[in-house]
Formats: structure tokens, C-alpha cells, sequence
């Protein structure tokens, strides 16, 4: 019963979010242990996993397909594409070559740990590998759901706006790098580059930032370098 009004109503309400808390609650410390037990998975397998969140069309694949066709002969490489539907983004993927997991999320808006367990499954996981994790496009969800990412890379491209840092903060706040895209669309758009960067660093004064253009390839080699970093080379 409502202490304010004794309604019976606001009981069942009250009731039902806290159930929906738990439920809540339970789900994130399932996709935790989930996470865990991939990152366990992986560093047996001495592989590297790259988290890849944006907003749809912010340029992922078109920026994974220039990346893996550089870096073949340097490291071995496979991917998990996340979308709701299609196979499309794995077929890129493996038009160059590369073996990829497509993940049809239906419903869902994010990639779980558990859904990506079970496509490691269906990769080979060779020592000294990168493992590209292409998220769903939403730069909100995905976010919250860790996945055993060696790194989270949350790309934004200049035609989004340059405030997005401090619209949807998570996912900028826990990034270990930041990539601005399509840098060739600079001069059509108004995106203040700097302003972006400083927005981010507000949240996180430890994010790399990388720009560059998947079209025209500037800022490319910065991205592979950092890159060869994270796999120590
Ligand atoms: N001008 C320009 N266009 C780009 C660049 N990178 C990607 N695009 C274009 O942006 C559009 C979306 O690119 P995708 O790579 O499919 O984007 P995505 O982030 O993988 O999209 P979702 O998987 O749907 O979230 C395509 O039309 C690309 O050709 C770039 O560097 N410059
Ligand atoms: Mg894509």
C-alpha cells in the first residue's frame, strides 16, 4: 500500500521495478562472468580482442577492411561482426580474406559476452592474433556489456557532431582510444575536432585519439601503429 494515497496501485509498481532491479542486476553479473571467462579463453590463446563501438554507419567495417588488408602477413586476424540483421558485414570481412563470425542480435541492441563466447568457438584463435569485435551500431548499449576486450575503441565520425562526448558519456568515459573517422568530410561539416577532443578527455584525460580517413587512408598508420602497440610489437 502507498504510504501517500494507500493506493494498491503504486505498491504493484514499486514492487515490479525492484524485481526488474534484480533482474537487472543478475543479467549484468551473468555477462560479467561471461566476459571473464572469454578474456580467460583468449589470453590462453595469446590473443588480442578489440571492442569496436560506434553509432550505425560511423564507418567500423570500411575501417576493419582497410585494416586487415594491411596488416596481412603481420598478425594473424579474425573477426565477430554484431548487428541485428544481415550477414553483410562478415561477408566484407571475409571477401579479404579473413574469417568472421556473423552475430544476428534480432531484438538486441548490443553484443553479450555469452553471444560472442559462442563465436570464438567457431574461430581460430592462433597465438599472437588480433580478434576485431565489430559491436552493433548504438553508442549507448554496448557500452554497459563487457565483452573479455583487451580494448574498447569507440569510433565517432566528423558527420555526428562534435558534442557526442558529452551526450553519451560511457561510452567515452571507459574507451582506450577514441577514432575520429571520415576526416575527409572536415571541410563540409561542422566538426570542431579539438572541441570533440576536449569533451572526451574531460571524461577520461587518459583516451588516445586517433583521426583518420578509411577513404583516403590519412591517419591510417597511426591506427596500425597503435595497433602493433597493443600486440607489443
Ligand atoms: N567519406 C567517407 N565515407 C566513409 C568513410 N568510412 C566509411 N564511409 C562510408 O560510411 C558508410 C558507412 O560505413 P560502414 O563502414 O558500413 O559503417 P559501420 O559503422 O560499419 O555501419 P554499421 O555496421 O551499420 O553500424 C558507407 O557508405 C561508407 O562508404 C570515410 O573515411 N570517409
Ligand atoms: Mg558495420
Amino acid at each position: 500500500m502507498c504510504d501517500h494515497c494507500g493506493c494498491e496501485q503504486a505498491e504493484a509498481v514499486t514492487d515490479n521495478s525492484s524485481k526488474t532491479e534484480d533482474l537487472n542486476h543478475d543479467l549484468m553479473q551473468a555477462n560479467r562472468t561471461a566476459a571473464q571467462h572469454n578474456r580467460n579463453m583468449l589470453e590462453r590463446a595469446g590473443v588480442s580482442a578489440i571492442n569496436l563501438i560506434s553509432s550505425p554507419g560511423a564507418g567500423k567495417t570500411t575501417l576493419l577492411v582497410e585494416t586487415l588488408k594491411q596488416l596481412q602477413g603481420r598478425f594473424p586476424t579474425s573477426v565477430v561482426e554484431g548487428d541485428q540483421h544481415t550477414e553483410r558485414d562478415a561477408n566484407r570481412i571475409r571477401a579479404v580474406g579473413v574469417p568472421a563470425v556473423q552475430i544476428q542480435t534480432g531484438s538486441a541492441c548490443h553484443l553479450d559476452a555469452q553471444m560472442v563466447h559462442n563465436a570464438l568457438h567457431q574461430l581460430p584463435l592462433e597465438d599472437g592474433g588480433l580478434l576485431f569485435i565489430e559491436n552493433v551500431g548504438n553508442l549507448i548499449c554496448p557500452a554497459h556489456f563487457e565483452l573479455g576486450e583487451t580494448a574498447v575503441v569507440a569510433l565517432l565520425s566528423v558527420t555526428e557532431g562534435d558534442d557526442k562526448p558529452l551526450k553519451y558519456p560511457h561510452i567515452f568515459h571507459q574507451a582506450d582510444l577514441l577514432v575520429i573517422t571520415k576526416t575527409d568530410l572536415l571541410p563540409y561539416v561542422d566538426f570542431n575536432v579539438d572541441g570533440c577532443v576536449t569533451y572526451a578527455r574531460r571524461l577520461n584525460p587518459d583516451i588516445a585519439v586517433i583521426q583518420l580517413s578509411a577513404k583516403t587512408g590519412a591517419g591510417i598508420e597511426d591506427w596500425l601503429n597503435w595497433l602493433c602497440q597493443l600486440q607489443g610489437d
